[in-house]
């Protein structure tokens, strides 16, 4: 570890829309703290090459159908099944810098409807089972609208990658935000900032990058926290 002292590293997330650039601003991070010689592992949800992430890849290609709550469920486990990794990484001081983890599991099983427009699964029901998970000490929401999602040549072929489904998605994160902002303490020291990434990749760059820096640089003082206990 590169870390003063007793120090850990810390675990930081990036949750947010399709289109948002997210998951080429993760992998820019990870490179960018490697070239500063910062221990860095990069862990993306879902992780489609364990026995779990097969199920949820089959799934999202739509080449099998779940019930859903059995897919919320695998999406869960499929993070607890890295669980004691990531906390081993931290404690040994190596930053974890993760593309999508709990929140993206609530705010889209939350966000599916039946043909009538009604929820399929309670938002608490879909929060639950990631209760106690590691807690993440920075998430950074790239939040786009969905126009300009849609100047950006729109949404892919997967299960989800629907515009309805992407704005009822986008509020169950904004909602999250609100709720980790008003309570981070009891949400595990979560701190949750919100990004506009509708704006130029190098901007964002910045903005991620001035946030991140003084984190990983420092390292965080005490254990790893648990999500929402
Ligand atoms: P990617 O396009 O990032 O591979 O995501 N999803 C993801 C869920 O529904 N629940 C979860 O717990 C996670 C991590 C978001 C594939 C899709 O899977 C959705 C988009």
């Amino acid at each position: 570890s590169t870390l003063p002292g007793k120090k850990r590293a810390p675990f930081i997330v990036i949750e947010g829309l399709d289109r948002s650039g997210k998951t080429t601003q993760t992998s820019k991070l990870h490179s960018r703290l490697t070239e500063n010689g910062i221990d860095a592992t990069l862990v993306k949800f879902p992780d489609r090459t364990t026995a779990i992430g097969k199920m949820i890849d089959s799934y999202l290609r739509s080449t099998s159908e779940l019930d859903d709550h059995a897919i919320h469920l695998l999406f869960s486990a499929n993070r607890w099944e890295l669980a004691t990794t990531i906390e081993k990484l931290l404690l040994a001081g190596t930053a974890v810098v993760c593309d999508r983890y709990a929140f993206s599991g609530i705010a889209f099983s939350a966000s599916k409807v039946d043909s009538t427009g009604a929820p399929l699964l309670p938002f608490e029901w879909c929060r639950d089972p990631d209760v106690g998970l590691p807690a993440p000490d920075l998430v950074l929401f790239f939040d786009i609208t969905p126009e300009k999602a849609r100047e950006r040549g729109g949404y892919g072929e997967e299960r989800y990658e629907k515009e309805e489904m992407q704005l009822r998605v986008r509020n169950f994160f904004r909602r999250i935000g609100e709720e980790m902002d008003g309570e981070a303490q009891s949400a595990g020291g979560t701190r949750w900032i919100s990004i506009d990434a509708g704006r130029e990749r190098e901007e964002v760059e910045h903005d991620v990058w001035g946030l991140v820096e003084p984190l990983v640089t420092r390292g965080v003082d005490g254990p790893v926290g648990k999500l929402w206990t």
